[in-house]
């Protein structure tokens, strides 16, 4: 990777990952763009921004040829509680907008890599040790658009030899940017709730397991997966990642050793409760270990410190 053009950028993950590239690769070698353009984010001020509307592929080619771009990674989508929502909307921009990035890729011979999700599996997926292949019915708009995706990335490279990579991520947890309208939220508002005001009320349910990562485990996953020599990939899209598999519980008992006041209640939504129990508890990240090294380093512990250490600043500032 060396001119690498990020579509989505002021998402949850894009905000983190952009920042991240821009100090591997050099400021000058990283374009971030989205189709929204807030004044006061650091991904617009700190480096090259874009405005890019993905829905339209002759836009993406424009920013690929003004950059001489060698790698396009792929992050503009909507996230499963907004695409229940709108799931017309939310196949038009997950699916026209990745095909758009594909057709781009394949046009120029560019490195490509775009996020599944363990939303990309359903009610009938094994729950616990997911495997890496398995049944995958989503009973999601997200999902569909999902699992559609890895089969799409999939036949571009096969068909077309487009190199393209890509990860199953679990609910992400980070203090950069909130996190889009996700079914996993619950896991980033927690943790603001147990500063501002001491308590949270949970719309998951107690009880539901679902994998989750600390937003650096997942930064450093796509690098590494993007880095990767080809010849060692057999399943590229896309793999299992997680780093832990955890209930509403698991983060009140984590805080509480921070916040000992702190205390969870439950509102449950329905709608996002159905969504989580249609995932997986516990998905089985073996294949990314053994073909590119996939090795988290933040445990529920180790993340829940750094999360309200950092957020304690960031509320304060
Ligand atoms: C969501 N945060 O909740 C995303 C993610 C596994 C969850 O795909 O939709």
């Amino acid at each position: 990777m060396k001119k690498i053009l990020i579509t989505g950028a002021l998402g949850q993950i894009g905000t983190a990952l952009t920042a991240r590239l821009r100090e591997t690769y050099g400021t000058d070698n990283v374009i971030a763009s989205d189709i929204q353009k807030p004044e006061h984010s650091s991904v617009v001020t700190d480096g090259i921004f874009e405005n890019l509307d993905v829905t339209n592929q002759s836009l993406i080619e424009e920013l690929v040829q003004k950059y001489e771009v060698d790698t396009i990674i792929h992050l503009a989508a909507l996230l499963s509680a907004v695409a229940e929502a709108k799931p017309q909307l939310a196949w038009e921009l997950n699916m026209g907008g990745l095909n758009n990035a594909l057709e781009v890729a394949r046009t120029y011979g560019l490195k490509f890599f775009t996020p599944s999700s363990i939303g990309a599996f359903g009610p009938e997926t094994p729950k616990d040790k997911t495997p890496q292949v398995t049944l995958q019915r989503p009973t999601t708009m997200y999902g569909v658009t999902k699992v559609s995706g890895e089969l799409l990335c999939d036949y571009y490279y096969q068909k077309f030899g487009v190199d393209t990579r890509g990860v199953r991520f679990p609910g992400l947890i980070s203090y950069e940017a909130l996190p889009g309208g996700g079914t996993t939220d619950y896991a980033v508002d927690i943790y603001y709730e147990a500063l501002k005001s001491g308590a949270y009320t949970s719309f998951i349910d107690k009880g539901t397991y679902m994998d989750m990562m600390y937003m650096p485990d997942a930064v450093e996953a796509i690098v590494q997966l993007m880095e990767a020599p080809a010849e060692q990939l057999v399943h590229r899209n896309a793999f299992n990642v997680s780093a832990m598999s955890v209930c509403p519980e698991d983060f009140e008992k984590a805080i509480q050793a921070h916040l000992p006041e702190f205390n969870l209640s439950f509102e449950v939504d329905s709608v996002r409760q159905t969504i989580a129990e249609s995932w997986p508890n516990a998905i089985d990240t073996t294949a990314a270990q053994t073909e590119w090294g996939f090795s988290p380093n933040y445990t529920l512990e180790k993340m829940t410190a750094d999360m309200l250490e950092k957020l304690n600043v960031k509320i304060t500032e």
